[in-house]
């Protein structure tokens, strides 16, 4: 049996019931396995694979927190620091009742060559809870994030691991924890990025796994000589990503026709309006029922439906497997083009399969959505030097980045004979400058 195939039987084996840690594993050394073949004797030496699928360090603890009336409840805390041979760990925390080990495992592995591709020195890692903010008053929010950063400030730092935003957890979440890390450890640095802009944070944080997702494709489109310009995008989910993904399709003459959240979806044949959107989401916390109230015009539907609409451009913004072969079939019946990532693996392995053998472009979330952590990267540095960037200047260094990523997967497509295969492109891309930086620094 290959190295390749021994390890991913070894991963089954050895993590049972993490099925999306599976599929992340599968997908990434399905497509190192030209570069693993061709080095199996050095690699097997120095268990090279062994070392890439177990994260370096899994920490896992009890959050206890006390609600409105009294009642304390407890929350399973992770952090997967998985990988730190280019950069200390990077990667945001998951607050989300679907969250497990499993889901860390898969996001901090994604997050490894995600990091490698932006070109700046930051390692893979995760975190989160099963903790469920929908609902919860901004006190009790506050007292899970303080729970919480109780216990993980004492594994993270601005050197060592550097935490962002997920599902679940924006600019208020980020804000409670950097409170109680200060707090506990009297340090005033860049422990957690995504801050507020009046404490540490960067200009464009908040807009740039969106805007970065858009400055991709549009370069993908461009190279391909198509336009954005008066292309209909269909979008799934209504959080960051996919609001700033739909603000700036429209900025380049894109027509957004649909969001969703997890209990229904938008199509708006007008166009989605960014503000109302804004507005229901990051000021009131709302449903998207209340879209109606803004545009009367446009249907709401329960449940899920957003890749049964007519869009020449399709950007899952939500969460994992929510693209699947049936969806795929759709899109590709009603003509689109391309598919990028904005969330982390919501196409299905089947669905991926579907549409790159119909010759859509595809492109992975690790390559795609991977702005946010690069401007992340960029706040780290601006909190170093102790300075601040304008908005243009990290806007510019984001679209330059994203530009960049598209180049390098492209032509690590071409370089090893899978020419426009950018899942193979980036996993490759991504993995080279890990795997140097592993054989340089011995069997740690
Ligand atoms: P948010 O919490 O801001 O928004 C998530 C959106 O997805 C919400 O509309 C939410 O609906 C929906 N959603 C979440 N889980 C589910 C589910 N199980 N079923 C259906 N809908 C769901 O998160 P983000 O926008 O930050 O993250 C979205 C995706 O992008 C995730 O995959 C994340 O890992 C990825 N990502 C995020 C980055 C960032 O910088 N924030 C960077 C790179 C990737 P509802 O509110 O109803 O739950
Ligand atoms: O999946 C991701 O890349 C993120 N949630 C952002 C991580 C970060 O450190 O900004």
């Amino acid at each position: 049996m290959s190295y390749v195939d021994e390890i991913i039987e070894q991963v089954i084996a050895k993590n049972p019931d993490e099925p999306e840690f599976h599929q992340a594993v599968r997908e990434v050394l399905d497509s190192i396995r030209v570069i693993v073949d061709a080095n199996e004797e050095q690699f097997r030496r120095d268990a090279l694979l062994e070392r890439l699928v177990n994260p370096e360090r899994q920490i896992k603890f009890r959050v206890p927190w006390v609600d409105d009336k009294g009642n304390a409840h407890v929350n399973t805390g992770y952090r997967v620091q998985f990988n730190s041979a280019i950069g200390p760990y990077k990667g945001g925390l998951r607050l989300h009742p679907s969250v497990n080990i499993g889901i860390i495992k898969f996001l901090g592995f994604e997050q490894i060559f995600k990091n490698s591709l932006t070109g700046l020195p930051i390692g893979g890692g995760k975190g989160g809870s099963d903790f469920d903010p929908k609902g919860k008053s901004d006190r009790e929010v506050m007292a899970f994030c303080q729970s919480f950063m109780t216990e993980l400030c004492k594994y993270i730092g601005a050197d060592t691991d550097v935490p962002a935003g997920d599902i679940g957890t924006g600019a208020r979440e980020i804000g409670y924890m950097f409170g109680q890390y200060k707090r506990i450890r009297g340090l005033f640095e860049g422990t957690l990025t995504g801050k507020g802009l009046s404490y540490g944070g960067s200009l464009a944080r908040t807009e740039a796994t969106g805007y970065g997702l858009l400055y991709l494709t549009d370069e993908l489109l461009r190279c391909h000589d198509i336009s954005m310009e008066g292309k209909t995008v269909a979008i799934s989910g209504a959080g960051n990503v996919a609001i700033y993904a739909a603000e700036k399709a429209q900025q380049l003459g894109a027509k957004v026709v649909t969001c969703s959240d997890s209990t229904g979806w938008i199509y708006d044949a007008e166009g989605i309006d960014i503000a109302a959107l804004k507005e229901i989401k990051e000021v009131k916390r709302a449903r998207l029922t209340e879209y109606k109230n803004y545009r009367p015009n446009a249907e709401y539907h329960e449940g899920k439906g957003v890749w049964s609409v007519k869009a020449d451009v399709a950007l899952p913004c939500a969460t994992q497997n929510e693209l699947d072969i049936e969806d795929a079939k759709q899109l590709v019946a009603n003509g689109v083009i391309a598919v990028c990532e904005g969330a982390n693996m919501p196409t299905t392995e089947e669905a991926t399969k579907y549409l790159q053998e119909n010759g859509i472009y595809f492109v992975p979330g690790k390559a795609a959505n991977a702005g946010g952590v690069a401007t992340s990267a960029l706040e780290m540095s601006q909190n170093s030097e102790h300075m601040s960037w304008t908005f243009e200047e990290v806007d510019a260094k984001l679209k330059k980045i994203m530009e960049n990523i598209y180049h390098n997967i492209d032509n690590a497509a071409k370089k090893y004979g899978f020419d426009g295969n950018y899942v193979v492109g980036a996993n490759i891309a991504g993995f080279e400058k890990v795997l140097d930086a592993m054989n340089a620094q011995g069997i740690v």
